[in-house]
């Protein structure tokens, strides 16, 4: 199965460093890079003020970027052609297309919370899959969230409460510039996670907690399978999920679906209703129940995730992972025949559980697999694919990385 290899942190600075030398003829202030995640469970709960368990991947962002002395932005990407410029002051909600908004978008934010950001020119070069429900956008956003805050010494990247408020950024230039009203898991994996820990994340009372995450130490491994079936969240199936939520949590008078105890669902079922949304269509009270349901069992089975992590019992996991997947795609609704395929097809080659991961409607899949398995598993799941006459599926491996940071320093010392 093609291998989605993560670069070297030399290479992918190098990499961005010669895109910048070949964009503006000179030497950048640094490079940074930004990782994207896989999120171990906790699936569209996030904008619920629910738990997730993110891990960053070691497949990263990279930004070669300098400070200019007008209040100008100017853009170039490996990934994207052609160059981009506007004036700082041109950018903000509305005002952007495309992936300048992930990236200007940034400092945008950073400039409404208060912080002095001025002109400056970079050069994007990225490992992370493209569309694969990864987070290229969150690993876009962060890797230029930590590189403006080192070039215009602001300050925040020196610790978590600062990292908190980068990421902080980072969603509202997400959800205010770009347009994709997502929950906020994915910037806080990407500026947050530490090396060989998966994060707990509540996005009640905004805590995080490292879980060890050591597969390895019990003969697994955790193979991420990208579908390569496009993941878009811009369109409008994640907004009226969450919209869906919200008008559900209005319904039962509380803030969010986060206060419905697992105990309670029984009642909070039946206390459901048809709900109006904002666009002003109406979502039937039986979709609501499934919904509602999907996001309070899953947030149960966060608990029991970090609980097996906690106690040694990785392969515990494993039916959680399983009924994860099953409440995705029958309750959420938000699987598709790629990843269901690659999920069964995973777990008859043996994975002791398996899931979509992310936003889904496309995108990437999760599967815990005996270490000496990897190969037989992956190879299954490729024929699956090709026997139905798909494009291969790409695989990668994750063993929990760190977060965003700089990795050269100006002038290549
Ligand atoms: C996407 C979003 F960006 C996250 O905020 C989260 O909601 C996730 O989908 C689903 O868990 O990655």
């Amino acid at each position: 199965m093609n291998q989605v290899r993560a670069w070297t942190l030399d290479e992918g600075a190098e990499r961005a460093r010669a895109s910048y030398r070949a964009a503006f003829g000179a030497e950048p202030d640094g490079v940074w890079a930004a990782p994207g995640r896989v999120n171990l469970i906790g699936e569209h709960t996030d904008y619920n003020g629910g738990l997730c368990l993110p891990i960053a991947l070691a497949h990263r962002t990279y930004v070669a970027l300098s400070a200019v002395e007008a209040a100008d932005v100017t853009l170039v990407s490996r990934q994207e052609a052609g160059t981009w410029s506007a004036a700082l002051a041109d950018v903000g909600p509305g005002a952007v297309d495309g992936w300048p908004a992930y990236a200007a978008g940034v400092a945008w934010a950073l400039g409404q919370d208060g912080h002095a950001v001025g002109g400056f020119r970079a050069a994007v070069d990225s490992c992370v899959p493209y569309g694969a429900g990864l987070s290229s956008s969150a690993a876009l956003e962060s890797a230029f969230a930590i590189a403006l805050d080192d070039v215009f010494g602001l300050g925040l990247g020196a610790d978590d409460e600062g990292r908190q408020a980068l990421a902080a950024a980072c969603i509202r230039a997400e959800n205010e510039v770009a347009g994709a009203s997502t929950g906020g898991m994915d910037q806080a994996a990407s500026l947050l996670s530490r090396p060989g820990g998966a994060l707990l994340l509540d996005l009640r009372d905004g805590s995080r907690t490292p879980i060890p995450f050591d597969l390895a130490a019990a003969g697994l491994a955790l193979l991420v399978i990208d579908t390569r079936a496009p993941h878009r969240l811009v369109d409008g199936q994640y907004g009226q999920r969450r919209a869906t939520c919200e008008a559900a949590a209005a319904r039962l008078g509380v803030p969010t679906l986060r206060e419905v105890a697992p105990a309670e669902l029984p009642s909070a079922l039946a206390a459901l209703d048809d709900v109006r949304l904002p666009d002003g269509s109406t979502v039937p009270a039986e979709l609501v129940r499934r919904r509602v349901r999907h996001v309070v069992t899953e947030i149960g089975r966060v608990e029991e995730f970090v609980a097996a992590l906690t106690s040694g019992a990785a392969r515990d996991v494993g039916p959680l992972m399983d009924a994860s997947h099953a409440s995705l795609r029958d309750d959420y609704e938000v699987s598709c025949p790629e990843l269901d395929v690659a999920v069964e097809a995973a777990r008859a080659a043996g994975a002791l559980g398996a899931r979509m991961t992310g936003g889904g409607f496309g995108g990437s899949a999760i599967a815990l697999v005996a270490a000496d398995q990897v190969e037989d598993v992956s190879e299954s799941v490729r024929a699956a694919f090709v026997g139905r006459g798909w494009a291969e599926p790409g695989t990668l491996s994750a063993t929990g990385d760190g977060a965003a940071a700089r990795v050269l320093d100006d002038a290549g010392e």
